[in-house]
């Protein structure tokens, strides 16, 4: 069935998603501080506030300004927003430092990006960990989060890997917010193939997605042995993984956050871009959403975020 969606309800989605995605940052990269223990979480321990968000949150506040302004992802404008308001302490990956410097002192992003990692563009996760809010925003096109995605991967992320894994979070992102307009929860299987068909087929994140899809119902440490924890930091050893935990999780946000801490490896980004998916079928303060009191544990976000 077709529907409309006017610009302030695709808002609302794109906030909601966004508030799962920086509160999964924020808690996720709460135990790289020493002395906090992921087992505590399983226990039922917060960490005391304030959590702080990274990067993943900076760059996603971004994606969202962009659309609230415009509707759409505009490359030019997206790769200036990035470069302007990155804080350098935020915790940007090496790759990333260099092309947002780049960008800033005047050289044009599809120049930057391309000469990322001796020109092999980056495939680091960075793409795919801010993009979920824009997948909720185009909850009635997972063909037009798809392309807006890679639009938005595109300035720093020139990798095929790296745009992929942008792309399958966008449209696994689509999929949970359509779920939530549809009162229906989209079922695991039908969500991952979802994604897959979305995906460049000769992707390793392709792959992993498929793979993902074959692991549901098994034990984690199989599934991280199998996808990876985003240790390696790269979109073909993030997304696979990440899939997997929303698509389990979907309807309980704060299992989906303890899975994610639980596997270990690159846990503020794979805890950000499950949050965002989860947090698109479930919103905020619901039954299964995210807390409130997560909520206010996390660092305000930035003033200029819509
Ligand atoms: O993708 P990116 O923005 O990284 C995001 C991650 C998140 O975890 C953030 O929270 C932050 O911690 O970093 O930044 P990049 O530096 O472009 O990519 C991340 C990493 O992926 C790099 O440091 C490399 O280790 C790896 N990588 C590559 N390795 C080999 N060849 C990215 N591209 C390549 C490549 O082409
Ligand atoms: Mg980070």
């Amino acid at each position: 069935m077709s529907f409309t969606l006017f610009a302030d309800a695709r808002l609302a989605l794109a906030r909601d998603s966004l508030a799962g995605l920086s509160v999964g940052d924020a808690l996720g990269s709460q135990y790289f501080v020493p002395g906090r223990h992921p087992a505590d979480l399983a226990a039922g321990s917060l960490p005391p506030p304030p959590w702080e968000w990274t990067d993943d949150t900076e760059m996603a506040c971004s994606v969202v300004a962009e659309l609230a302004e415009s509707g759409r992802v505009d490359r030019d404008r997206l790769a200036l927003a990035f470069a302007d308001r990155a804080e350098p302490y935020r915790g940007y990956g090496p790759g990333a430092v260099t092309i947002l410097r780049l960008i800033r002192t005047g050289t044009p992003w599809p120049v930057a990006a391309a000469s990322a990692f001796d020109g092999q563009g980056s495939c680091g996760n960075g793409a795919a960990m801010r993009v979920a809010p824009l997948g909720a925003y185009f909850a009635d096109s997972p063909t037009r989060a798809a392309l807006e995605a890679r639009a938005s991967a595109e300035v720093t992320h020139a990798h095929p890997e790296g745009i992929a894994g942008a792309v399958a979070v966008a449209v696994a992102a689509a999929t949970a917010a359509r779920g939530r307009l549809d009162g229906d929860r989209p079922a695991a299987d039908r969500l991952l193939a979802g994604v897959a068909g979305a995906v460049d087929p000769a992707s390793e994140v392709h792959r992993r997605v498929r793979r993902a899809a074959e692991l549901l119902g098994h034990p984690l440490p199989r599934v991280v042995a199998a996808l990876g924890n985003g240790s390696r930091v790269t979109a073909q050893d993030t997304v696979g993984f990440t899939l997997w935990v929303a698509a389990t999780h979907l309807h309980d946000y704060p299992a989906a956050i303890r899975e994610c801490v639980a596997a270990g490896g690159d846990v503020d980004t794979t805890a950000a871009i499950v949050g965002g998916i989860v947090a698109a079928y479930t919103g905020v303060g619901t039954p299964g959403g995210v807390p409130t009191d997560w909520l206010t544990a996390r660092e305000p976000l930035p003033t200029w975020t819509p």
